[in-house]
């Protein structure tokens, strides 16, 4: 018996089917009698306009039948949502990144990784969170799918049921590179889960700046290969001269660290010519300082290869 990618998948599948179903009896239900009227009640049959009035039987009918449908709806709805909310105690908890644009989830241990791996049979808890704008975590293997609103905790639970490997799509219209925004989930036996939690996820020094501009999702607005996408591309970028707009006028700057700075810190501040502004919110209360020390270092060794 098919027993669906996660615990949720049987019954939301039955949720929908049940609701499917009603609403098919009743498109075909409602045609068939739209074209009887229409037959029936035409005017060469009926060419007198009747008044017809109060027929107790008919309303209370019409309103009791339709009243207990939608009742059983809701019963099936909230009989398959209850039990969402509902974290088991034992469940293995991860945090969520949802941001403009890429997904992070973070482990009990502080490794952080762009693809959520999970033990097959486990029950797992995602805290989400979201440091931008409202994005919607969605497994639609697993049927589930919760909103991450800016500045309001939430959390979704499930027990995957099938090793494989299952898409992550935001499900919130997010912005302009919305539809880039996924992920992937590897679900994996106990053995391999445990094996893959201990390694250390391999930071090489001269990465770390790299590493922090992935992980904060500035890659995806900024190209590190010169193709154009949200923001000018990184490729070059230290050392080159800028042709920027502050407050409507134009003048030419120098990316050096304090400019690397500023654009991290007060993006909107100067804008690279032929680039909106508005685009990029200021990262103050992320990067901190060192951070942007080792981003520096990193666009510094990339000035010093060969093209
Ligand atoms: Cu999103």
């Amino acid at each position: 018996m098919f027993q669906g990618a996660s615990n949720f998948a049987k019954g939301v599948d039955s949720a929908f089917f049940f609701i499917f179903a009603i609403s098919i009896f009743f498109l075909v239900g409602l045609t068939i009698v739209m074209i009887w009227f229409m037959v029936h009640y035409n005017r060469k049959r009926h060419p007198k306009a009747e008044q017809i009035k109060d027929n107790m039987k008919l309303e209370v009918t019409w309103t009791v039948i339709p009243l207990i449908i939608v009742m059983l709806m809701f019963y099936y709805g909230y009989a398959v949502f209850k039990p969402m909310r509902q974290v088991p105690d034992d469940a293995m908890v991860v945090k969520v990144t949802g941001r403009m644009w890429n997904w992070s989830f973070e482990y009990a241990n502080g490794k952080i990784s762009n693809e959520l791996v999970l033990p097959v049979g486990k029950a797992v808890k995602l805290n989400l969170f979201s440091p931008d704008v409202i994005h919607s975590l969605y497994i639609p293997a697993f049927r589930i799918k919760e909103d991450m609103v800016p500045g309001k905790d939430n959390y979704m639970w499930f027990i995957p049921n099938i090793e494989g490997t299952y898409e992550i799509l935001c499900a919130e219209y997010c912005g302009l590179r919305h539809s880039f925004m996924e992920a992937k989930t590897r679900i994996v036996t106990e053995e391999e889960f445990q094996k893959w939690f201990a390694e250390e996820t391999p930071i090489v020094p001269e990465d770390k700046g790299l590493a922090i501009l992935q992980n904060n999702a500035c890659t995806s607005c900024h190209s590190l290969d010169g193709s154009k996408l949200v923001g000018p591309t990184f490729k070059g970028l230290f050392g080159s001269e800028r042709l920027v707009m502050e407050n409507g006028v134009e003048k030419t700057v120098t990316a050096d660290s304090t400019y690397i700075k500023r654009a991290i810190l007060e993006p909107d501040k100067e804008i690279v010519k032929g680039f909106a502004p508005g685009m990029m919110r200021a990262y103050d209360k992320v990067i901190t300082e060192d951070d942007i020390k080792a981003i520096v270092a990193y666009f510094e060794s990339q000035s010093k290869l060969p093209n």
